[in-house]
């Protein structure tokens, strides 16, 4: 069993998309054991992206971030980090594969529907970032 970040981002939240994301994971076996809907503050996304401080994209991202609110969750189930990242597809959603949740739900690779830890130690990391253990059943 594992336990993985996802993030519902502001654009799908615009979109009023949450419910079908989430049936995505459910549907393949995830579970939801934390969930919060936030509205991230300047400080708190450049510090959750801040492996991707020194990168061209980081402002705009952090700036797409604070746009709106995001649903955080954290999906427990067999293999979580990789199967969450499976149902994704890949980052740019023009690459991802159909049927996946980037080529179904968004539009390019800056407002791309959704985040998901991409190994399980960045897993850990994430989850204590946007949850306490008394919010994770
Ligand atoms: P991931 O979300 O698929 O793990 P990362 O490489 O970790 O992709 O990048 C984090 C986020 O930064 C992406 O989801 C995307 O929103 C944004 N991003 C990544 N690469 C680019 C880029 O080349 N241009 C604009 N935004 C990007
Ligand atoms: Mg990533």
């Amino acid at each position: 069993m594992e336990q993985t970040l996802s993030i519902i981002k502001p654009d799908a939240v615009k979109k009023n998309v949450i419910g079908k994301i989430i049936d995505r994971f459910e549907s393949a076996g995830l579970r939801i054991v934390a969930i919060k809907k936030i509205h991230l503050s300047e400080c708190e996304a450049k510090a959750f992206y801040n492996v991707h401080k020194d990168r061209p994209f980081f402002n705009d991202l952090v700036k797409f971030m604070v746009s709106g609110s995001v649903v955080a969750m954290v999906l427990e189930g067999e293999n979580a980090v990789m199967k969450n990242r499976d149902l994704m597809g890949a980052t740019n959603p023009k690459e991802a594969k159909p049927g996946t949740i980037r080529a179904d739900f968004a539009e390019s690779i800056d407002a791309n529907a959704v985040h998901g830890s991409d190994s399980l130690e960045n897993a850990k990391i994430e989850i204590e970032f946007f949850f306490s253990k008394r919010e994770i059943c």
